[in-house]
C-alpha cells in the first residue's frame, strides 16, 4: 500500500510540474490593459509558449480587445465588426499556435495615439533547443531524477515487506 503511494508520488512528481509550466500573465500586470503604457517593455523579459494565457484586464467599455493581423496592428485597423471584440473587461486568451499574435484597443484611438496595442512571439511548447530554454531542461532533469529515486524507494520498501 505505501509502495503504491509512492509510485502515485513519483508519477505526480513528473506530470504536475509540466501541467504548473502553462503561464497566466496579466497584460500589464497591476496597469491591466490601457493608455499609454508601454507594452512592448512589458513583453520584453517574457517567453510566451503554446498552451499560456493572456489575461486582458480593464473596466468596461473603456476599452475592449481585438485580434488582428500584423498590417491592421501596424496601422491600428480596427476591425468593423464589434462582435469579433472582447469585452468583459477580463478577457482570458489562451494561446494555442505558436507565432506573432497582435492585440489592439478598439475604442476611439486609444491604438493610434496611445500606444494600446499588443504584439507577442508565441513559441512552441516542448524540448526546444534553444539556450534560453536551458533552465528549463534542467529542472526537468531533476524532476525525472527525483521521480527515479522516488521509484527506487517505493520498489524496496515492497521487498522489505514481503
Ligand atoms: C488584415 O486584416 C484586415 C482586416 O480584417 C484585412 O483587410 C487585410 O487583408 C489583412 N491583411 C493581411 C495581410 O492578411
Ligand atoms: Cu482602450
Amino acid at each position: 500500500m505505501a509502495s503504491n503511494l509512492l509510485l502515485v508520488l513519483a508519477i505526480c512528481t513528473i506530470v504536475l510540474p509540466s501541467i504548473a509550466l502553462a503561464a497566466e500573465y496579466i497584460v500589464g500586470d497591476t496597469n491591466g490593459w490601457t493608455i499609454d503604457f508601454n507594452y512592448q517593455a512589458w513583453t520584453n523579459d517574457k517567453v510566451f509558449h503554446v498552451g499560456d494565457r493572456l489575461v486582458f484586464q480593464y473596466t468596461p467599455p473603456n476599452h475592449n480587445v481585438f485580434k488582428v493581423n500584423g498590417s491592421s496592428f501596424k496601422d491600428c485597423i480596427i476591425p468593423s465588426s464589434n462582435g469579433d471584440a472582447l469585452t468583459t473587461g477580463n478577457d482570458v486568451v489562451t494561446l494555442a499556435t505558436p507565432g506573432k499574435k497582435w492585440y489592439i484597443c478598439g475604442v476611439a484611438k486609444h491604438c493610434a495615439e496611445h500606444g494600446q496595442k499588443l504584439v507577442i512571439d508565441v513559441i512552441e511548447e516542448g524540448p526546444a533547443p534553444a539556450p534560453s530554454a536551458a533552465h528549463e531542461v534542467v529542472s526537468s532533469s531533476i524532476r525525472v531524477f527525483i521521480a527515479v529515486m522516488v521509484a527506487v524507494a517505493a520498489i524496496m520498501m515492497q521487498w522489505n515487506m514481503h
